[in-house]
């Protein structure tokens, strides 16, 4: 792939696409075909393609034993496997979450007649910030739900003593963190409950799916019991459940995945790694790494754009890159309290979440991740640093 050597060739100049096959951002990354079809071909063979089918019971098994916890339970996404955590905790009234996070939090708390109560976060880490969601806690907040946004750890055990202090629950998005570490252990086991999603786009997949990770074998088994409609036994009913069962299709991929996690963490660091060498010092452009406080699943390429020093907006330069076919995304623009569910509510409390307000108009995501070739990481760092080198410096 021949190298754009000046502004003029930017495709958004008239230059062609340097990709004539878009770039995604996270594409999925997947075991060999072969790989899948064994696990699948014991589903079909035994006949039996969900219902706490033996794929499903082997995933959250293996599950288990690769986080550390006592319990996990496969569903059918992310979403329904917080709906399911929120609804066996018998939750209502408020609770605390981040704007800068995916929408689908917030909406099902909604769903739910629970009431969002968004909060600001660290600049630092984009991370929930304690102190500010100390100070939103009031006498009808009953959880918090923070993000470990893309894969770097909550401040965990602040949160922990503030909810013990408020009597709170404490449920962690764990969305993006599947294989992350803390020192003292996998995301995975910590605070009430933690959630996780297996969508395609995740470091681990399962095409679609989620899973709930906890130490509480009570509450997972409410959990189970619920994600099958209540069913406890031929005939029996314990209480009102909905169908959130993980296929047997579905576990087969994600078993099939498992067993490459430690070669899919390796490549999306290989590619992460690429952009901090050829990005890491142009000025204004900041790559959310991971630090010495946590080990990382690399999944995620996340950086922020200072436009004062980089020369042109975050906009700008999605859309740059965009035409160059390398489709770089906007998460979580413009926050979840801007959305057209949540703005007026937010806007009559006369809150205000700065720093998340600035994330949102200062953050991209760059294509990473397993799937992505290091070579073509490569080839976005020289677009970016073209893009950085034409802009008039003072
Ligand atoms: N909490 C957090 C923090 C989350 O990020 C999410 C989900 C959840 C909770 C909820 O978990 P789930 O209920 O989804 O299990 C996507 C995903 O649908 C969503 O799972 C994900 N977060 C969210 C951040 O992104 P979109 O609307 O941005 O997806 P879309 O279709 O634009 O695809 C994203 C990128 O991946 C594109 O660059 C295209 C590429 N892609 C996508 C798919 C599905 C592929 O290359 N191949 C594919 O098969 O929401």
């Amino acid at each position: 792939m021949s190298i754009k050597m000046s502004a003029g060739e930017l495709a958004i100049n008239g230059g062609r696409p340097i990709f004539e096959k878009p770039l995604h951002v996270n594409k999925p990354y997947s075991a060999e075909r072969s790989k899948y079809q064994e696990y699948f071909d014991r589903a079909w063979h035994a006949e039996w393609f969900t219902n706490d089918g033996q794929l499903v019971r082997e995933f959250e098994k293996r599950l288990e034993l690769y986080l550390g916890v006592e319990a996990c339970v496969l569903t059918t996404n992310g979403t329904t496997a917080l709906e399911l955590t929120l609804r066996a905790l018998k939750l209502q009234g408020e609770v605390i979450l981040p704007a800068y996070t995916f929408v689908s939090t917030a909406n099902i708390l909604t769903l739910m007649g629970l009431n969002p109560i968004f909060c600001d976060i660290d600049p630092d880490t984009l991370n929930l910030c304690p102190k500010a969601c100390a100070a939103l806690i009031s006498d009808r907040t009953v959880a918090v739900i923070p993000t470990h946004i893309w894969g770097r750890p909550c401040a965990i055990e602040e949160l922990q003593a503030l909810c013990d202090h408020h009597d709170l629950k404490l449920i962690f998005d764990s969305a993006h963190a599947f294989g992350c570490k803390t020192p003292t252990g996998f995301i995975g086991g910590f605070g009430h409950a933690e959630v996780f999603s297996l969508h395609a786009t995740k470091s681990l997949h399962s095409f679609e799916g989620g899973f709930v990770a906890t130490n509480d074998v009570d509450l997972a088994e409410t959990i189970r019991v619920s994600r099958n409609f209540g069913f406890t036994a031929l005939d029996l009913v314990e209480m009102p459940g909905t169908n959130a069962k993980m296929s047997e299709s579905h576990a087969a991929m994600g078993l099939a995945n498992l067993d490459e996690f430690g070669s899919i963490k390796r490549r999306a660091r290989a590619c992460f790694e690429t952009y901090m060498k050829h990005l890491g010092d142009i000025p204004g452009l900041s790559l959310s790494g991971p630090d010495s406080s946590f080990s990382s699943n690399y999944h995620y390429v996340a950086a922020t754009l200072d436009s004062s020093r980089f020369g042109i907006t975050r906009d700008d330069l999605v859309t740059i890159l965009s035409a160059e076919g390398i489709l770089a995304r906007r998460y979580f623009y413009p926050g979840s309290h801007r959305l057209k569910p949540y703005a007026d509510a937010f806007s009559q409390t006369q809150r205000s979440l700065p720093v998340t307000d600035m994330v949102c108009a200062d953050s991209l995501i760059l294509p990473g991740g397993a799937a992505m070739d290091s070579q073509d990481a490569q080839t976005v760092c020289e677009i970016i640093k073209l893009v950085f080198d034409a802009q008039p410096k003072p």
